[in-house]
């Protein structure tokens, strides 16, 4: 197999053969598929198999690889040179679309990655109150940056990473965790830390210990507490930005943050981020206040034609109604399958992201559950699905990510793909 050899020499120069950990199949085991091309919920690897791909480059492939509009559009841009260091009327384009769709952003600064989203918006939080620490969730992913990598969920949970050598006890010092879905633990930290949180940031719908949804009270009460304690509530929304409806999770769920961080879709699946929210607090970002954070490729003319295409191609009012209809097809046809089969799973769905545990329930709702998942069987599973020419996430804790090209023709090879790896696990 070509993916053998190429894994090989990949890892003589890159560490574990991957530029990002969880792609090189630790969770699973095996070889990684080295991937020649996609189009469409369809990517073939260097090998010659055809995988249908529930991955979609981790969230951005709403619309289908290659999507004819985007590349259209990315073709006109190249011609005009591939990045400027200078401002463009795309980027003013891509802030007001972003604005008009999660309009708590009132203001926002793109960047080129949701790591650097995630680090810029704490910045600006713990500059705007003054205050030192944060609180973030166990499971809960915020990108690999030193303050928020703790407790993280991802590859640092599917490597059992908890705490990565390189990140001093100084960059942490200030970092607190709670459980998901516990308010309790939240005030807990609050009661113990008087007035020295500057804020809290959460992924409204975890997705990087699987999919976790957020409780019911549990999102609303993020935002009585942060507002009586005078803290910025901040929801990283890198995944589920125009994805679990336009407006993101907040606007699904009616629960208003003080700053989002966004990635993935808005860069149409070139590399960009996007931190934003108040006025009062944006303006405390230099060149306007003194709170500094820059990014030679931010808000890179490529990256932000891919994201503006992809963003018009998700204004039609009926593309989250058919994301919804298909990924609860999915997620309720695998749960089906399995109970038939008698194999134990949770299946949890939000929108078109959705997460099959190998767990023997009754419910995954934080990482203390989550993390109960039976990862041999789920490896089984992947690795039974992949074989079919399936290709889902390469760790229990991932979500799956349904776009617009997943049809129903695409469904029901999936399900027939599942059934028969669901009777291999017995
Ligand atoms: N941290 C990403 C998923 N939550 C994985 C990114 C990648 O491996 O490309």
């Amino acid at each position: 197999m070509r993916s053998d050899e190429l894994f090989e020499r990949a890892q003589k120069f890159i560490p574990g053969g991957v530029n990002s950990p969880v792609r090189a199949f630790r969770g699973v085991g095996g070889t990684p598929r080295f991937i020649a091309r996609a189009s469409g919920c369809r990517m073939w690897d260097v090998d010659g198999n055809e995988l249908i791909d529930y991955i979609g480059s981790w969230g951005p492939m709403i619309a289908g690889h290659a999507h004819p509009s985007v590349i259209a559009a990315l073709s006109d841009a190249l011609t005009r040179g591939t990045s400027y260091g200078a401002p463009t009327e795309l980027e003013v384009e891509l802030a007001e679309a972003i604005s008009l769709a999660v309009p708590t952003m009132e203001m926002l600064r793109l960047t080129s990655s949701g790591t650097e989203a995630t680090m810029s918006a704490i910045r600006v939080a713990r500059g705007f109150t003054g205050r030192k620490k944060l609180i973030k969730f166990e499971g809960c992913y915020h990108g690999h940056a030193d303050s928020l990598l703790v407790k993280a969920g991802s590859g640092v949970a599917t490597l059992g990473l908890p705490d990565s050598p390189g990140v001093t006890p100084g960059a942490v010092a200030d970092t607190l965790v709670a459980r998901f879905n516990d308010l309790e633990s939240v005030r807990a930290l609050f009661d113990a830390a008087a007035d020295d949180i500057a804020c809290v940031i959460v992924e409204p719908v975890a997705g990087n210990m699987g999919t976790v949804p957020p409780g019911p009270g549990f999102l609303e009460g993020l935002r009585e507490i942060c507002t009586d304690r005078g803290a910025v509530l901040i929801f990283d929304e890198v995944m589920t930005g125009f994805r679990v409806a336009r407006g993101g999770a907040q606007e699904r769920f009616g629960v208003k943050p003080d700053m989002t961080c966004l990635g993935k879709i808005i860069g149409g699946g070139l590399p960009v981020g996007a931190y934003g929210g108040r006025r009062d607090i944006l303006s405390r970002v230099a060149p306007v206040g003194p709170i500094y954070q820059a990014g030679t490729l931010s808000g890179n003319p490529l990256a932000v034609t891919a994201g503006l295409a992809t963003l018009r191609l998700l204004e039609d009012s009926t593309v989250y109604d058919q994301l919804e209809r298909t990924t609860s097809a999915i997620a309720d046809g695998l749960a089906g399958l399995a109970r038939e089969a008698g194999v134990a799973t949770v299946t949890n769905r939000v929108g078109s992201m959705f997460t099959t545990f190998f767990h023997e329930g009754p419910a995954v709702v934080d990482w203390d559950t989550a993390s109960r998942s039976d990862t041999k069987r789920y490896g089984r599973f992947f690795h039974g699905m992949l074989d079919r020419g399936v290709y889902l996430a390469p760790s229990q804790y991932e979500a799956a990510f349904v776009g617009l090209a997943h049809t129903s023709d695409v469904v029901d090879l999936t399900l027939s793909a599942a059934a028969s790896a669901l009777g291999e696990l017995g």
